[in-house]
This record gives C-alpha cells, sequence and structure tokens, in this order.
C-alpha cells in the first residue's frame, strides 16, 4: 500500500480507494459478528439506531454506533492498518475514530441513497472528517455500489433539505454538474476499502439484484478540526422530529 498515493488521490479527487486491505477470513469474522450483533440487538435497539427498509422484507438497512455495543467493532475502528491509512490522508494532527455503521443495501428491497454531503449531519470545520467503508459483499453498478462525484469535495457544504428518507435524513437541494464532478461508482470487492471526505458528494442506487450489498461506515476526524456545536445543535433538534428521542442521523 503507498500511503502517500492514498493520501493524495484522496486530496485530489474526495475520495480514494485501497484495495484488499482485509483477508476474506477477516470479513467473514466481520459479519458472523454482525449477524450476532442483529441476534442480540436489532429488536431492542433506539429508532436513531436502526432503520429497515419499505419493502415486504422489512430488512435492516442501517444501523449506527455498533462500537458502543460490541468491543469488537470498537477494535475494528481502531485496526492499525486504517489508522496507518487515515494517519497518511489527515497528517499534522492526531486521528480520532468517531464510530461504526452497517450500510445493509439488502438483496432487492436495498433502496436508493439520496444524494448528500456527510457534513450536512456531521458539521466539521475544517472538513478533516471522513467515512471509511469497508467492503463486505461485492458491489456492482446493478446492486447499489456506492458512487461519488469525484471533486466535488471543493465545493464545500451545499444547501441540503429533509429528504424524507430513513437513516439519510438531509439530501442535496439542487443537483450539481456532472460535467464538473462525474460519478465515479467505487465497485469492491470484500476486504476493500474507500475513503470519502465529509464535503464529497454522494449517494447509491437500488439493490435490484439477489445479494445484499453490505459494507461497514467507520468516522474519522483529524483533531485539527472541531465540530460547529451550534450547527450540530440544529441538525439534531431537527432530527427529535424525526425520529422521538433520537441521537443522531
Ligand atoms: O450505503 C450507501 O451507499 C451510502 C453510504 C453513505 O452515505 C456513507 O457511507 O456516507
Amino acid at each position: 500500500m503507498d500511503l502517500a498515493e492514498l493520501g493524495r488521490r484522496y486530496h485530489e479527487d474526495g475520495f480514494a480507494v485501497a484495495r484488499g486491505v482485509f483477508s476474506l477470513a477477516e470479513i467473514a469474522a466481520v459479519i458472523a459478528e454482525l449477524d450476532s450483533y442483529i441476534a442480540e440487538h436489532a429488536a431492542t435497539l433506539p429508532p436513531a439506531d436502526i432503520h429497515f427498509e419499505a419493502g415486504p422484507g422489512k430488512a435492516i438497512k442501517s444501523m449506527f454506533r455498533l462500537h458502543e455495543r460490541r468491543p469488537f467493532f470498537d477494535r475494528l475502528q481502531n485496526d492499525p492498518r486504517i489508522m496507518a491509512m487515515m494517519r497518511a490522508i489527515f497528517p499534522g494532527g492526531d486521528v480520532v475514530a468517531d464510530g461504526v455503521i452497517y450500510f445493509g443495501k439488502p438483496a432487492r428491497e436495498g433502496s436508493v441513497t439520496p444524494v448528500h454531503q456527510d457534513n450536512a449531519f456531521q458539521c466539521w470545520k475544517p472538513p478533516l472528517e471522513l467515512t471509511a467503508t469497508i467492503a463486505l459483499d461485492e458491489s456492482t453498478p446493478e446492486n447499489g455500489a456506492l458512487t461519488i462525484a469525484r471533486g466535488s469535495h471543493r465545493l464545500g457544504l451545499l444547501p441540503h433539505k429533509l429528504s424524507g428518507v430513513a437513516g439519510f435524513s438531509r439530501c442535496l437541494v439542487e443537483p450539481i454538474d456532472p460535467g464538473k464532478f462525474p460519478d465515479v461508482m467505487t465497485c469492491l470487492k470484500p476486504g476493500d476499502m474507500v475513503f470519502h471526505s465529509v464535503d464529497a458528494v454522494h449517494g447509491s442506487n437500488a439493490n435490484r439484484t439477489d445479494r445484499p450489498r453490505r459494507q461497514m461506515g467507520v468516522s474519522y476526524h483529524s483533531t485539527l478540526a472541531a465540530r460547529d456545536e451550534a450547527e450540530r445543535e440544529r441538525y439534531l433538534q431537527s432530527l427529535k422530529t424525526i425520529y422521538p428521542g433520537s441521537k443522531a442521523s
């Protein structure tokens, strides 16, 4: 892994892909832990920490804050390989892991992720925060690969509105110019990772295949950045109308 090249790509494009970070055996262990987490917790998670698809199977769409309930996921977010890549991307300060999310995109029911920037939820200034995706399944154009507009992180935070979509409460008000910021589908194999900036415009299509497109999303920030707490509080207040008792997202 060329860490300097990873960092250069990230700052140039607003995202960077790292292939084969985790072995297939390690990914199988993550999936086993996830299955056991679902069996233990899914029925009792608060509404902000689990979202379901609207399809007939009501399959799990996403889950938040897994690291708070399982040391396995806390260890995952502090994996030394990821931390080495994070320090290459955000040199200068320290890097802090902010939590683990599960994005299910279940077979046949996985719905569209509306186009958004994570900083509409996260409120970091400067925007030295990112999501590191770990692919558990192969992602393809047909099953809703994470799609990122190359270079869009340079636009800064754009206006968002309420999306009405569970787990992705905000989306862009206006589309951006695809001629200047072309969409890149990050088609991943299990164990691959993609790091996308909190300001990168991204989303994904529905999953119409018979296979799930499961991914873990881990957030990291540089200690050179701070949250705009007033902005974050306004966002959290807006959520209370959507998810009573909510903490985030
Ligand atoms: O599941 C998806 O494709 C969207 C994930 C996402 O929005 C994110 O990782 O920030």
